[in-house]
């Protein structure tokens, strides 16, 4: 078993001690951050998400895999924001109203300050008028909100009505994302794009801030 293997099996284990050995390994390998993601971590969660939904996972495994995840990230983070070039654009990013789901938003967060946007990350359960106030203060070129439940989709359109209400829309782009999504819903509420992945959303903000 190579290290990324390792790293994956830990984190799908939720064992967070091996997760964090075999990052840090791998770091000091001399393997990309981003690589780690990628190979490793992405896998890994997505990995997860069909056990749960096969009904091989409950619950608690979930959470301790989503820990195991953290624990790697952590030790990720601090590397993919260590650049001195001025960034390539502000994102202001959060999971919507209602919803507490924060791993993938996490992950196009990662994503996103390695291609050198710099992230304002609301983090979970963001009201319309949070992600308006963090709009008028950050004045980003880009707003990016994560849902994962069909409950609380519609909390998105009603976060783009709030920033058209305050006159704000215009001076943004709104880029969506999260598993129950698709570009159809993302055009009817009015979003300026939607991505599938956290390396897709990348390429998505890098369209969106030409
Ligand atoms: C982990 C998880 C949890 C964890 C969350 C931990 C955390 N810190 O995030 C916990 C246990 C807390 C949880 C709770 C609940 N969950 Co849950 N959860 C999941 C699970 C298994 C995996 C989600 C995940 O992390 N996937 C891995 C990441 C990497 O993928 P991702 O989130 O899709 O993100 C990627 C892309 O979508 C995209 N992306 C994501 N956000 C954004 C944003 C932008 C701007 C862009 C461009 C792209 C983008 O990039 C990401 C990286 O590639 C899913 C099942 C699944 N297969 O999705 C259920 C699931 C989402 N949960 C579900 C449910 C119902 C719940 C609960 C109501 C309780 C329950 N009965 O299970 C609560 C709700 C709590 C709440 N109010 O939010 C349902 C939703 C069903 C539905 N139709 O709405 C699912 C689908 C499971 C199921 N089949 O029943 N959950």
């Amino acid at each position: 078993m190579d290290a990324y293997d390792a790293l994956r099996a830990a984190v799908i284990e939720g064992d967070d001690l091996t997760a964090r050995a075999a990052t840090e390994e791998l770091l000091s390998a001399g393997h990309d951050a981003q690589a780690l993601i990628r190979g490793a971590l992405t896998p890994a969660m997505d990995e997860v998400g069909r056990r749960f939904e096969a009904g091989e996972f409950f619950l608690p495994e979930v959470l301790v895999a989503a820990r195991a995840m953290k624990a790697a990230q952590e030790l990720i983070q601090p590397l993919l924001a260590r650049s001195k070039t001025p960034p390539r654009g502000r994102v202001v990013l959060g999971t919507v109203a209602g919803d507490l789901h924060d791993i993938g938003k996490n992950l196009v967060a990662a994503m996103l300050c390695s291609a050198g946007f710099a992230i304002t990350d609301l983090g979970v359960d963001v009201s319309p008028d949070r992600f308006v106030a963090a709009v008028g203060a950050a004045r980003p070129q880009i707003v990016g909100l994560s849902a994962l439940l069909t409950t609380t989709m519609p909390a998105m359109q009603q976060t783009i009505e709030a920033l058209e209400e305050q006159n704000l829309r215009a001076d943004v782009k709104v880029m969506v994302g999260g598993a129950p999504l698709t570009g159809v819903f993302a055009a009817r509420i009015g979003a300026d794009g939607y991505a599938p992945t956290a390396a897709a959303a990348v390429n998505l903000a890098r369209e969106l801030t030409p």
